[in-house]
């Protein structure tokens, strides 16, 4: 159990990223479900503005408590740690799911086909989140990581006919994660001859545009318990076809020189 008073250090604030993410709304409920958290808020903003003032507190040796996940480029380069969370309120392994409109089965099996195959590590998607995270355009990482990884993209496009410029729609959220997984199977699709528009929406909006047709799929689908609420509202209209990515987490993240394990270890 620590000594320190963090909570108060902190003005009682977890620091968040967009309003519309599943961490974000997890971190509410855990202020719920957690009496020592009465009174905490979540702060939210950008996932970018979240990365800047984790490094600004590491950089003071500050507390900061935000709103965490993996895969991320930040567990590289700063010594962090998940707070426990006994209640289990940040849902236990997630993964990352692939989601098409329906009828894109029919109406463009190829594109649907390279979508369903694809499947990556924790150290692939990490390779191209550190790139992009060290300077690199998303587009340059998503290409310098394909002309890397032949024999994976070759088992996404085995048996996928070139396509002679069909559009394809997918749309994502700018979260780290979905930044690099987005461009790379953009990128892949492309090198088949598909026309590729990539949107970056709000969350919510990402799963209705799906659900309703307007954009082709998404890779960004974390499940079972962080977008949990969005399958549910959505899993009548929209074509789920299983992870593209095993081993992913959500929770309270702290840096570790916090002697704290535990959310029950923020003092009331
Ligand atoms: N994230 C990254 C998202 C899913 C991907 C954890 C910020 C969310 O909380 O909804």
């Amino acid at each position: 159990d620590g000594e320190t008073d963090y909570s108060k250090a902190v003005d009682y604030q977890v620091t968040g990223i967009e309003p519309g993410a599943g961490v974000v709304k997890a971190s509410e409920k855990a202020i719920e479900e957690y009496d020592n958290m009465k009174g905490w808020e979540v702060e939210t903003s950008s996932s970018g503005a979240m990365a800047t003032a984790l490094g600004e507190a590491i950089k003071k040796k500050d507390p900061i408590v935000i709103t965490g996940w993996s895969p991320h480029w930040m567990f590289a380069k700063y010594d962090l740690k998940y707070l426990d969370d006994p209640k289990g309120v940040f849902g236990k392994a997630e993964t990352i799911n692939t989601m098409t409109r329906k009828g894109l089965k029919d109406d463009m099996p190829n594109a649907y086909k390279v979508l369903d195959n694809f499947k990556w590590s924790k150290d692939d998607i990490e390779e191209v989140m550190l790139d992009i995270q060290d300077g690199k355009d998303p587009e340059e990482a998503a290409q310098k990581w394909i002309d890397k990884n032949k024999d994976t993209v070759d088992k996404w496009t085995k048996g996928v006919e070139k396509s002679n410029g069909e559009k394809v729609k997918l749309v994502y959220v700018e979260w780290d994660t979905e930044i690099a997984s987005t461009n790379v199977i953009g990128k892949v699709l492309e090198d088949l001859g598909f026309k590729v528009n990539i949107t970056p929406l709000d969350n919510a909006v990402m799963w209705k545009a799906v659900a309703d047709g307007e954009a082709d799929g998404m890779v960004a689908a974390w499940l079972p318990a962080t977008h949990g609420d969005l399958y549910e509202q959505y899993k009548d209209d929209v074509d789920n076809l299983g992870e593209n990515l095993e081993g992913a987490k959500i929770g309270l993240v702290v840096p570790k020189y916090m002697d704290i394990d535990s959310i029950e270890d923020l003092k009331q």
